[in-house]
């Protein structure tokens, strides 16, 4: 991996990861895709080249490709659980002829391609504990649909073509960068937000509704590991299973509460999110990343907790008091 393009860079993984690629490969071009109106800024923007990427639009892919050499392709362009849902129409046109024109041009241009999947690739009659690597797939909603279908032309593409593509299943992602937009587990960020500025956190998923959740250091880490794993070592490609710790909206608010006890949380559950949750693994057995390419977490929920207390408080300029009550000092 030397010349990256990262579409959906102004996202919430791709906004840490291109910064972690230029870090890792300070040589090589890695290029910030995106679309208009999700520009980039700041350091993102200052730190190396970009260039509008919208997945649609296979020539304008193709040029970015040829102008900047790129040998690698994170596709990170798509609708989460909860919005894709309410456009169904367009998460498919995003999620599916996007990649295939990616993949077209993978298949032309040699490329390596890394297209996420996640916990949403399941369905309801799928084993919800220690969710195994090889197991029933069958989503209902539109995003599980466009996952699965993502996994299956991945691996086509790579056993009638040899394009290299390569997947892990991502959890919610919890980070303090780039707010999620739209997921099914995004009230696992915007707790912490509400934790450290002191607001009362409603809660759209019931109690009790467990789910895996990764912290991004460690989504990154799959990210680039996966891409730079030893292709012999590799028995599945699209997509490995990746787990790092699962919890429910109570385990997540007294864990909070342990460094921020004025934390206040009601429940307004909703139902759409709702029923995807339900549908989801509560847990899955990741062994098979492990095995073929050495997966391996490092952030467990109180590491994750303190550290995004750490950084919201930096980001939002507030001083930093542990196992304080919140209210005492949140402007
Ligand atoms: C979502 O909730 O839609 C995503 C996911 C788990 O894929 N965060």
């Amino acid at each position: 991996m030397k010349n990256v393009l990262v579409i959906g860079s102004t996202g919430q993984i791709g906004s840490e990861l291109t910064m972690k690629l230029r870090k890792l490969y300070p040589e090589g071009n890695i290029v910030a895709g995106f679309i208009q109106g999700a520009e980039p800024k700041g350091i993102l923007l200052e730190s190396g080249p970009s260039a509008e990427a919208d997945v649609r639009n296979g020539q304008m892919l193709a040029d970015i490709v040829d102008k900047y050499q790129i040998d690698t392709i994170y596709n990170l362009a798509a609708l989460l659980s909860a919005v894709a849902e309410k456009k169904p129409l367009l998460a498919w046109d995003i999620q599916m002829n996007g990649l295939l024109n990616i993949l077209e041009i993978a298949r032309e241009k040699h490329c390596a391609v890394f297209t996420p999947s996640s916990i949403g690739s399941f369905g309801p009659e799928t084993p919800h504990q220690g969710t195994p690597q090889d197991t029933i797939q069958r989503p209902r909603s539109m995003y599980g649909v466009t996952k699965v279908a993502t996994e299956l032309l991945s691996d086509y593409y790579f056993h009638k073509y040899g394009v290299d593509t390569r997947s892990v299943r991502f959890p919610g992602l919890i980070s303090y960068t780039t707010l999620p937009g739209g997921g099914t587990t995004d009230y696992a960020v915007e707790i912490y937000y509400a934790a450290v500025k002191g607001e009362e956190f409603v809660c759209p998923i019931q109690a009790g509704t467990y789910m895996d959740m990764m912290y991004m250091p460690d989504a990154l880490k799959a990210a680039v590991d996966i891409m730079e794993a030893d292709p012999t070592r590799l028995k599945h490609r699209n997509s490995f299973n990746i787990a790092a710790m699962s919890f429910e909206p109570e385990t997540l608010r007294k864990k909070i509460q342990e460094h921020i006890p004025g934390l206040r949380m009601r429940y307004e559950v909703d139902p759409v999110r709702q029923a995807i949750a339900n549908s989801w693994p509560d847990s899955m057995d990741d062994s098979c990343a492990r095995e073929e390419w050495d997966w391996k977490p490092s952030y467990d929920l109180e590491e994750m907790t303190v550290d995004m207390i750490l950084n919201l408080r930096k980001k939002f300029g507030l001083a930093q008091m542990n196992n304080l009550d919140h209210t005492l000092w949140a402007p």
